[in-house]
This record gives C-alpha cells, structure tokens and sequence, in this order.
C-alpha cells in the first residue's frame, strides 16, 4: 500500500498559492479534465478559536469535494508515494485523463490530509475517485484494471439521464441480497440504477460491508459456523474409523471467526465488483424520502447528498429485535453481533426459540460450550411442530438445556470481560423466578422491518403500524405505484435470501423487460441448520390438516440411520422422512419434510419436483440412490393413520 496518512500533517492555506495541483492529461484532447475553481480560503491563521477550525475543516471539506468533482477520475497522491506513481502510469496506459493532487506539494497550513482521512475512512494513499465514488486505493485499481472493469466504471448512462427529469430510472434503498439482485438485473436493460446500502451499527457497534444480512450477519457465517460443528462431530465419529485422534483437541474461536469474516470480506468485494460489472451505481449512505421522487442520502461522517429517481424500490431488510429490559442493549449480543465476536462467547444463554435462536445453539453447543435456550412458549413457530419438536430432543440429547416457557426480565452485569459475567433474572408464567449466570446473553427473538426511519410517509407508503411491515400487491408494488419493496421488509411473506433474490430480479424483469412472471412464493424450500439438520418444503401437517381436513391427508413417515453414523454408533432412528399428501388430489405431495444430514442438499431436489407437481406415485415409482439418506422418500409405506412401527433397524 502507499504511504500513510499522518493525520493532521500535510495542509494548504491559500487556493491561490496551490502550484502542486497537478493537472495530468493523458491523450486528454478535448476531454481535457477542468482545474476546479479557485476558491480563496479565508481562514485567519492565528484563529484558533473552535469556531475557526470548524470554519477551516468546513474549507477544506468543499474543496475535497470541488476535486472530487471536477474531474471524471481524481487521485489524491503523494509525490513520494509509490503506488501512487504506479497507479498514476497504469492510467496513463489505459489512456485515461485524470486529475492528481499531490497533497505534498501543497502549501502547508490546512488540514487536507487529515480531512481526506475523515472524508474516505482510507489509511493510505493513493485514494481514487472515480465520477464522485471512491474506488478505493491502489489494490481496488489494481484490481478493476485486471478485471478489465476500471474502463467500465467510466462509461455512463449520461446522455440518458439528461433526457430524464430524474438523476436515475431506480434507486434502491438497501444493499442486501433483494436490492443488489434487482439493481443489476435493473441495469442490465440500460437503467440507470443508484443502490444505496448503509448498515447502523449494533448497539454494541458491530458493523459490516456490503451484501445485506446473508452474508455479513446471517446465512453465510452462520452456516459456516454450523460446519465448524459438524467437523467437532466428525472428529468424534473418526475414532471408529480408524483415525487416532487425541481426545482433548481444542477449538479456537479466533482462528474460527477470523477465517470466517475474511470470506465475508472477499465476498462483500465480489458484490461491489458485481455492480460495477453491471454498470449500477453504489452509494454508502443511509436513504430516506424527502419528497416524493426524491432521497436523502447520508454518509457515516453525516455528508449529504439529494437525488430523484422516477422509480424506488425499498429493501432495507430487518434487525434483530431487543427484549426491552434494563441490560438489554448494554450487555446483550444478537446475531449481529456473534458471527464477528473476538472472543469465544463461553457458557451462552439464547433467548427465543425460532430458527436463528437453535442454530446459533446449536452450533455454539457443537463448539463445545454450555448453552441454554430460554423458550417463551413453543420451538420453531410456524414449522411442523413434529418436526420441531423432534429438534428440541436432539438438541437437549446433545447436551443443550432447555429453559421452557421463561422470559427474562433483567439482565446485569457482574464483571466486564471478553467475555464478562452477567447475571440473568427471568420469569415464568406462574411468576416463578430463576436467577442464573452466564457469559454472554445472545438474543434471538425476532427482527424489525427497518421501515419506521426512511420517511416512507413522504410519498404515502403504508406500513402495518404494528409490524412495520410493507403490504404489497403481487407485482411488489407499494400503496405508492412507483414504489417498489421486496425481501424482509415485505408482509406475509418467507424471510429468505433466495425469495428476496428472485423476487428482486423478476420484478426489474417486468419493470423494464417485456416479462409479466411474478415472484411465486407458494412451496418455497427451506432449511434449518440446527445440530440436526430440517428440511421443509410445504406446509406443516397441522396446516395440511387445517387447509384440507384430517381425513383428505394421508402421512407416509419413517425414522432412518444415515450409514454414516451406523460405525460410529450414534443417534440412531433420529432422523425421520415425512411427507403429508393430499387424497383427493392424486396423493399430490403438499408437504414434505426430513430431518437429516444434508437436510438442504436433499430438500432442493425434491422441491423441484414438488413445484412440477409431485404425487406418492411419482415418489414409489423413482429408483432411489444406494446408499444415501433420501432414497427414503422412494421407500416409504407406512402411513401414521395405520399406526405402524417406523423405526428402521439399518440398511
Ligand atoms: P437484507 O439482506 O437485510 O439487506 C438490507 C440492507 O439494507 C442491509 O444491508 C441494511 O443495512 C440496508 N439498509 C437498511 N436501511 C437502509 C437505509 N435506510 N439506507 C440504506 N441501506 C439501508 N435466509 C436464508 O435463505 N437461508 C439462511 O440460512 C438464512 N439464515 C439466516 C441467519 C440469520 C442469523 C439471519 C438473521 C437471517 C438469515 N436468513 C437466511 C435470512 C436472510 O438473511 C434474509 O432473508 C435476507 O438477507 C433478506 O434480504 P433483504 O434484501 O430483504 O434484506
Ligand atoms: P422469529 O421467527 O420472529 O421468532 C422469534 C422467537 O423469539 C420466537 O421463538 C418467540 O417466541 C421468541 N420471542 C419473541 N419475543 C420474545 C420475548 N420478548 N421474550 C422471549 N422470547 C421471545 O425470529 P427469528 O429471530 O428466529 O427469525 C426472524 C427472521 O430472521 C427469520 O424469519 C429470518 O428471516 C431471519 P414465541 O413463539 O413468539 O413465543
């Protein structure tokens, strides 16, 4: 990297004594780039009053922006840098006009450096803006030329955009897995596309890149973590396969977690990467209306710009829900907080019972460490509860302990630590206390649509108030017909990367290609990644039971023993094969539902096959695959209503 930034070192005072502002024309011809205008500082030196440094620093802002703006590509250098130079040459190979400003060839007296620091948060030079976006520094421009995309970032969609009233076709609020899907496909149809992405930090101030909630705070480091708790298991299963490993091996959360954020960095790179491929424009800045077709955006050092847009869409996800007791937000972790925690959590009370509270659990317990699950009323809501509860009882065989209908009532602090101590009070519904320490309280009761702070009330989108979530018709449009809203932040609709990925791309899809498809949420797959994998795809059976009537189902079920662990001797007939089919339909399946490893490998398949319509006939008459897990669903005869005894005794 080029030299770092000495905060507070390099300045300049008078705009008109600026000689080191280079001005470089590589084969500029007539696109020659213009000098910005000369804007003479007044700032008395010898005042150093507040007000007059806050004067100065307010100078110096301007004039990093007048840089930034004068030209198409800007590079703040210095003279001795360098990877400065090598940028410089690698711009005046790809025949590139820019303009650098040698910070150390100005005159000294202002604080440029420092505020340049401020202004990108980057700590070394060279910095490289490109139309107004920072690029990054030498290893991004490094980067981009290699992927043949630096030229890329240059090609616009201007002369389009002036036709328009508006600066852009569509901005999207919200970077995550819904919003880069449809800005991309968006631009792919020659949209002119700005996608906004800004991530608050936690209350205990974790923050992340970009790609939303997937991959920085959720699927993606919480599947991983997942994996690291099965090779635990793994190592204990390779005793009877001959391997000889010692007894005590030890987990490092560290390494674990430092491995982990480093693929989430590369990936959040690739997203960037992605967009700039698809020629849309990304802004780090917090978006929300201020006028009808027109968005706020505010950087995390409180700039601000303005932009309009002829159409929205709004994908700003959830964040974690906190319980609203004293030591709540002080002392508590959420999943926001865990995946990039830098220290091993220890003995970890989770509070909340659906699916992000038993993964996290579960692999937590699979690491090794104590974990306590503090369950308001049922596991899994909204999941079969057979399934459910087929879960709770591996988890609890695994060592997991379960706190049944308790909710904490207040958490404090006994000692500060990495981790610390904490001392939890909660209550059941008979008013029964139980006071208990831990080392990390990590909640899991649920998200909020972050909906409520983007002034969604400035065009007249509808929220439900109770929720915070977004109604929206079949197409994804809002109560506003220009305003658009996909993934998390929808009603009624499944929490999932894949759902607000596909309903992103097909709505830009039908917004500027001739397509009419709709996003289909019915039979959706899904996973849960506890110790014990679930996969589902359909509904439950008590909703079958509810949509059809007992007597019009029919359940085929059976328990099974992976081989897998058949050597190793454990959890036999934990795993369990169940698929809810309906009479009158043909024993169409409606449901279908297996608790295995591989649960997701498994599920996707057959989800195939249940959005082609699948009948149990369809199932007998498929040849199954020897020996694995899901050749079950080829197998199964038995039926719940004939009561029959389904535990298998192997292969
Ligand atoms: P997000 O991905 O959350 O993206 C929204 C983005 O908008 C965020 O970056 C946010 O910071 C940003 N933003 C918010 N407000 C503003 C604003 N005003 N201006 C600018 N930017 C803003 N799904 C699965 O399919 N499989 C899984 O295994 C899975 N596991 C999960 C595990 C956990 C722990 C969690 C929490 C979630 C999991 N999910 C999983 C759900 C999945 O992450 C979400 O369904 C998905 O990320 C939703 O995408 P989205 O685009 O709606 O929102
Ligand atoms: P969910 O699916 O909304 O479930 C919340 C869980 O937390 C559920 O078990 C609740 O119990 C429990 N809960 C809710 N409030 C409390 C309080 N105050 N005290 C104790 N327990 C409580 O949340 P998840 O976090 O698992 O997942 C939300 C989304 O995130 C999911 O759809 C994915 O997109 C990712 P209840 O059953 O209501 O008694």
């Amino acid at each position: 990297m080029g030299n770092s930034v000495k905060k507070g070192k390099v300045v300049f005072a008078d705009q008109n004594k600026v000689k080191s502002l280079h001005l470089y024309k590589a084969a500029v011809g007539d696109q020659c780039v213009k000098m910005p205008e000369n804007r003479p500082f007044n700032v008395n030196e010898k005042d150093l009053s507040e007000q007059g440094r806050k004067k100065e620093k307010t100078q110096v802002i301007i004039q990093i922006q007048e840089y930034i703006s004068s030209s198409d590509v800007v590079i703040f250098t210095k003279t001795t840098c360098e990877n400065c130079s090598k940028v410089k040459s690698l711009l005046d190979e790809l025949d590139v006009p820019y303009l650098a400003v040698e910070i150390d060839k100005t005159d000294p007296g202002l604080i440029l450096e420092e505020e340049l620091y401020e202004y990108t948060m980057e700590t070394a030079l060279p910095n490289i803006f490109v139309k107004e976006k920072l690029i990054g520094g030498y290893d991004e421009v490094i980067q981009l030329s290699k992927d043949g995309l630096f030229q890329k970032l240059l090609e616009d969609k201007e002369d389009k955009a002036k036709e328009d009233q508006y600066d852009f076709d569509l901005i999207v609020i919200g970077g995550g897995s819904g919003g880069l899907a449809a800005s991309k496909e968006a631009a792919k149809y020659d949209k002119k596309v700005l996608v906004l992405d800004y991530v608050t930090p936690s209350p205990l101030g974790t923050k992340w890149g970009l790609g939303g909630t997937c991959v920085n705070v959720g699927c993606i480091p919480k599947k991983l973590m997942h994996q690291a708790a099965l090779l635990r298991q793994a190592l204990k299963d390779s005793h009877k396969y001959g391997w000889q490993i010692e007894d005590n091996v030890q987990h490092n959360w560290e390494i674990m977690t430092k491995s982990i954020q480093n693929h989430i960095h590369s990936l959040n790179w690739n997203y960037r990467l992605s967009l700039i491929e698809n020629n849309a424009e990304y802004e780090n800045g917090f978006g929300e209306f201020v006028e009808a077709h027109k968005i706020k955006s505010t950087n995390s050092k409180g700039r601000v710009k303005y932009y309009t847009a002829k159409t929205f869409l709004i994908a700003t996800g959830e964040r974690p829900r906190y319980l609203g007791i004293p030591g709540d937000k002080e002392y508590c972790i959420t999943s926001d907080d865990l995946f990039s925690l830098p220290y091993c959590p220890g003995k970890t009370l989770v509070v909340g019972a659906s699916y992000v509270a038993l993964e996290c659990a579960g692999f937590l317990a699979g690491l090794g460490l104590d974990v306590t699950v503090m369950v308001r009323s049922i596991l899994l809501r909204g999941f079969d509860q057979e399934m459910a509860n087929k879960i709770g009882e591996h988890m609890e065989d695994h060592g997991v302990k379960f706190i049944k209908e308790n909710v904490p009532t207040k958490i404090e602090q006994i000692e500060a630590g990495t981790p610390g101590r904490l001392k939890v009070t909660s209550q059941s519904a008979d008013g029964t206390k139980i006071v208990e320490e831990y080392n990390t309280v990590l909640l899991a009761i649920g998200r909020d649509a972050c909906t409520r702070k983007i002034g969604l009330d400035i065009p007249g989108v509808k929220i439900n108030e109770k929720t915070g979530k977004i109604p929206v018709n079949d197409e994804e449009q809002t109560t506003v017909p220009y305003i658009y809203a996909i993934g998390d932040v929808l009603e009624n609709k499944l929490e999932l990367t894949p759902v607000a990925i596909q309903a992103g791309r097909l709505l830009a899809q039908r917004l500027y290609g001739s397509s009419t498809v709709k996003c289909d949420y019915v039979n959706v797959p899904t996973t849960v990644f506890t110790p014990l994998e679930y996969g589902a795809c359909g509904l439950s059976e008590e909703n079958a039971i509810a949509k059809y009537g007992e007597d019009n189902i029919e359940v085929y079920h059976s328990f099974f023993w992976p081989l897998e662990w058949t050597v190793p001797e454990r959890d036999s007939n934990k795993c369990y094969a169940k698929v809810i089919c309906h009479i009158t339909d043909n024993e169409r399946v409606v449901g279908f539902h297996v608790l295995s490893p591989n649960a997701g490998e498994i599920t996707q398949g057959f989800a195939v096959a249940i959005k082609c319509g699948l009948t149990k006939e369809q199932l007998d008459y498929t040849i199954g695959i020897h020996p694995v897990c899901a050749e079950i669903f080829t197998t199964l005869t038995a039926t719940k209503r004939s009561g029959e005894d389904v535990v298998q005794g192997g292969c």
